[in-house]
């Protein structure tokens, strides 16, 4: 059932005991989330297998721990945040569950009990209109924790919309904190060697494909896909497709232009198209998306770079 972000307070409050639940590899964004829902309207906060540095680094700077896989039993009722498809929170047994989400995707929210999904910059910005509608008052480190969530996640606005500039003036409007604390959040993270040594490797193992309008690159690393998929949209490419193996399972993040999406490039379709021919989970955004099956890394990223180089047929517009 989809409900509006004023009826939140009143069904929430039908449970005693809930769950507030980020995905794997836990982003500020849902954090954020969790973290604002969580002490607006009271519960736990948890992530499955862990949280991402920022996040951690966001986590810090608010003095907020977070439980990490635990049990569902003692729940009434578990919502999970930022999260669009099952693969991101593992292999859990969900029963009663509620999502708020800014994904398009359908996979979570069809058996949920209740959920908030509208295809937003971020999940900080839903959540900031369920706590306005709610009248509650955010503290300074909520407000902190959802304008960390939206900075990440619109890649320091890169691509944000209208709302999210918005809601960013609202937040620091209405709770009295200042824009370069969210900034300060992030740039205590540490330029790790892993990442970068990930980053220039795929660069260094990168397969090229283009056309006249076109380029479209495939690599493999062994850790840190996301970030390695944008060096290399950053450096040159229109689309980037990093697989790495963990778990024996292929994991596949691909990054796009906004040229490529404009020219209707979807990633997120083509990763669950992908995935699901093997019997996999994948999805996300059209211009950020990730699968993860079983099956070498290199034969599925020819998969996937086939289905790109096929969406790019039209000649670029930016
Ligand atoms: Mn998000």
């Amino acid at each position: 059932m989809q409900i509006s972000a004023n009826e939140f307070k009143d069904l929430i409050s039908g449970y005693e005991k809930v769950l507030y639940l980020c995905h794997r590899n836990a982003d500020p964004d849902a954090v954020g989330s969790g973290f604002s829902l969580q002490e607006a309207f009271g519960g736990d906060l948890a992530a499955v297998e862990g949280v991402s540095r920022t996040a951690s680094a966001l986590l810090r700077a608010i003095g907020s721990d977070i439980q990490i896989d635990p049990s569902f039993e003692e729940y009434d009722l578990v919502v999970v945040v930022d999260t669009a498809v099952r693969l991101q929170v593992g292999d859990l047994n969900l029963n009663d569950y509620a999502v708020v989400d800014h994904h398009q995707d359908r996979d979570l929210v069809e058996t949920a009990l209740f959920y908030i999904q509208r295809p937003a910059d971020s999940t900080a910005e839903i959540v900031w209109e369920i706590l306005m509608k709610s009248g509650s008052r955010p503290s300074q480190k909520a407000a902190l924790a959802l304008l960390v969530g939206i900075i990440t996640d619109t890649g320091r606005f890169k691509h944000a919309r209208a709302s999210s500039f918005r809601t960013v003036s609202e937040i620091l409007e209405k709770c009295e904190i200042e824009y370069a604390e969210a900034l300060d959040v992030l740039s205590r993270i540490p330029t790790e060697t892993s990442r970068r040594i990930a980053a220039l490797k795929a660069a260094s193992r990168a397969e090229i494909e283009w056309t006249d309008d076109w380029v479209v690159v495939s690599s493999e690393v062994s850790a840190f896909e996301g970030s390695s998929a944008m060096t290399l949209v950053e450096i040159g490419a229109d689309v980037a497709l990093v697989g790495g193996v963990h778990n024996r399972k292929c994991r596949i993040s691909g990054r796009a232009r906004r040229a490529a999406v404009l020219a209707g490039l979807d990633l997120a379709a083509i990763m669950g198209e992908v995935a699901r021919a093997h019997q996999g989970d994948g999805g996300g955004h059209r211009g950020a998306a990730a699968l993860e099956v079983s099956g070498p890394a290199n034969e599925l990223l020819t998969e996937c770079r086939k289905k790109v180089m096929e969406a790019l047929v039209g000649p670029r517009q930016a």
